[in-house]
């Protein structure tokens, strides 16, 4: 907790031997056996003063494909990220920790972990933890908690990889204004390819120990007539199945997700980011924030903050810019526009801004199953398979796993609902920052939906929910979010391209397009939207 327990560079203060001996042998055995960090953009640290012709903000989906578009027309682009480069092991040999024994590696200043699932068997698990910066962020608002991922290729980092594209009918309805036939005829599968997006082998989900959470899944769907689906993921799947043999070093089989996964997934660093590395135009400065954008002549003056590793700024740098494409997320580009309107920075931004904002819909339960329906101690941390009961229900539920390492009789989910609710980010002046008015109880359409088909579940399998994985005797988790979508959404604050209005040269190209929802997991509609309007941007604007 305190602040003689923070980490310095080059000293972590996790020995090789200490995380050994709290993780087990097997997990030993997999960080001395690390492969080489992943390829990535070429790191920099921008100079005060330089000026280029394409600076980014934030390297997650957005960021990452308007990096490599650009490079490839012949442009240079400089991306600025606030989190840490992620290319360098730790004294365990590791460049990111496990779920199991989260250490100063997983949590964006915080002294303490906030897991999403904070509670097992009725006991908090939360723990101390040196302040760092770390690759989960869980920022709170007033009514909900918002993970994100920090560091080069934000969200990609701590994410499951599931790589859902919507039903185009519901991608119709969410975004009206966008041609769907060009979408699921060029930029739907675009995204997918340069995402490395594939699908779980289906004779081996149906014999693998580390899927039988998922066949319980399957089960009970079924049998209460729900239709269960396959899920695409960007996980390297050929790469689980020698890690179920044994022959590669564990990383989904050992419990990695939410704090970075040391092999097989492909996150945007081995895509995206790698391609625009390879163009030897895209340079990217980790550990920098950028907090303002000001018009300066025909030009964009950049206020750029440097971070050390526990968040202190150690320099405040100014570069120019011709464009700047916001790309920090739905909730870091929403902060930055809602502030520079409201302090005069950029004041012919429309009043759209900071509206139109939603969770995605995100709830989460479990289900306690009979002793018959174990679901296995060895559980795959990357989920492959859903209950889609969107049209009758307003619900897709993920089957998501619950890597503990024992036993326990539990289904877990993670749905994504119809939520109407939509929040707005305003100016605190007062206290000089950006705040959102999303209230919890407006989780409740969600916990109706998840219900449809939860409770006909239960009812069939004659099970209940369980009350002990968000506190004492609480079933459903409506305190968070993973999917934050909206806040300068597409033809509102923008053109119909993420130009936003007033400002030639200023662009939107992440989460904050979309209106609060996209009815499944988001990534492949934010890099696809993403494809679409920079092909755009780039024929008609450079
Ligand atoms: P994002 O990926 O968040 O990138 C924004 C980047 O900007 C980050 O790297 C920030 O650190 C950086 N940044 C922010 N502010 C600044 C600033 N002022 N200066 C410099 N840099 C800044 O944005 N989605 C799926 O489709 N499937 C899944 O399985 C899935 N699982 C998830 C699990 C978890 C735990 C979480 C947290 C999210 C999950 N998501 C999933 C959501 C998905 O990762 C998210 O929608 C995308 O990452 C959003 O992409 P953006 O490009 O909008």
């Amino acid at each position: 907790m305190s602040d003689n327990t923070s980490v310095r560079a080059g000293s972590h203060g996790v020995s090789r031997r200490g995380f050994i001996a709290g993780t087990g042998s097997l997990l030993g055995a997999a960080a001395l056996a690390g492969r080489a960090p992943a390829a990535q953009a070429r790191t920099a640290s921008i100079v005060s003063g330089a000026h280029v012709p394409a600076l980014v903000i934030g390297t997650g989906y957005g960021g990452s494909v308007a990096a490599l578009r650009l490079a490839q027309a012949g442009v240079d682009v400089h991306m600025i990220e606030m989190g840490r480069a992620w290319d360098t092991p730790g004294s365990d040999g590791k460049i990111f920790c496990n779920t199991r024994e989260p250490d100063y590696r997983s949590y964006w200043l915080r002294t303490r972990t906030k897991a999403p699932l904070n509670y097992f068997l009725g006991f908090p698990i939360d723990r101390d933890i040196p302040r760092y910066t770390g690759i989960l962020d869980a920022e709170e608002f007033g009514g909900i908690t918002v993970y994100q991922g920090r560091g080069v290729g934000g969200g990609s980092l701590v994410n499951g990889g599931m790589a859902v594209t919507p039903r185009r009918e519901n991608f119709a309805a969410v975004l009206p204004s966008v041609n769907a036939a060009e979408m699921y005829d060029v930029y739907y599968p675009r995204a997918n390819a340069g995402l490395g997006v594939g699908l779980i082998d289906p004779a081996w989900f149906d014999t693998t120990a580390c899927y039988q959470y998922g066949r319980v899944g399957r089960k009970h769907a079924q049998r209460s007539g729900f239709p269960f689906v396959f899920v695409p993921d960007v996980y390297d799947w050929d790469y689980m199945k020698q890690e179920a043999a044994g022959t590669v070093p564990k990383s989904a089989l050992a419990g990695e997700i939410l704090y970075g996964n040391n092999h097989g997934k492909k996150s945007l660093q081995q895509t995206y980011l790698a391609r625009a590395r390879a163009t030897g135009r895209v340079a990217v400065s980790p550990l920098h924030r950028v907090t303002s954008v000001a018009p300066a002549g025909g030009r964009y003056a950049v206020t750029i903050e440097q971070l050390d590793d526990t968040g202190g700024v150690t320099a405040t740098k100014t570069v120019t810019a011709d464009r700047v494409f916001f790309a920090a997320g739905s909730v870091g580009t929403s902060k930055l526009l809602v502030k520079l309107k409201a302090t005069g920075v950029l004041p012919h931004l429309n009043d759209e801004v900071g509206k139109g904002w939603g969770d995605n819909g995100n709830v989460m339960c479990g289900r306690a199953n009979h002793m018959w329906d174990a679901t296995g101690s060895l559980q795959s941390a990357i989920p492959c398979c859903g209950i889609d009961n969107w049209a009758a229900g307003g619900a897709f539920a993920e089957v998501a796993p619950l890597p503990t390492g024992i036993e326990t009789y539990a289904s877990f989910y993670l749905s994504i609902t119809r939520n109407p609710h939509r929040a707005q980010f305003s100016w605190n002046a007062a206290a000089g920052r950006v705040e959102l008015n999303w209230q919890t109880a407006w989780k409740q359409p969600s916990i109706d939906m998840a219900k449809t088909i939860f409770d006909k579940i239960n009812a069939k399998e004659g099970t209940i929910y369980r009350t002990d994985l968000f506190g004492v005797y609480k079933i459903w988790g409506d305190h968070l979010t993973y999917h934050p979508l909206g806040g300068a959404v597409l033809g509102r604050v923008t053109d119909g391209y993420g130009r936003l209005a007033g400002y030639p040269g200023l662009y939107v190209i992440d989460g904050a397009l979309i209106p609060g929802n996209t009815t499944v997991n988001p990534f492949v509609t934010i890099t696809a939207l993403a494809e679409r309007n920079i092909e755009k941007i780039i024929a008609t604007d450079l």
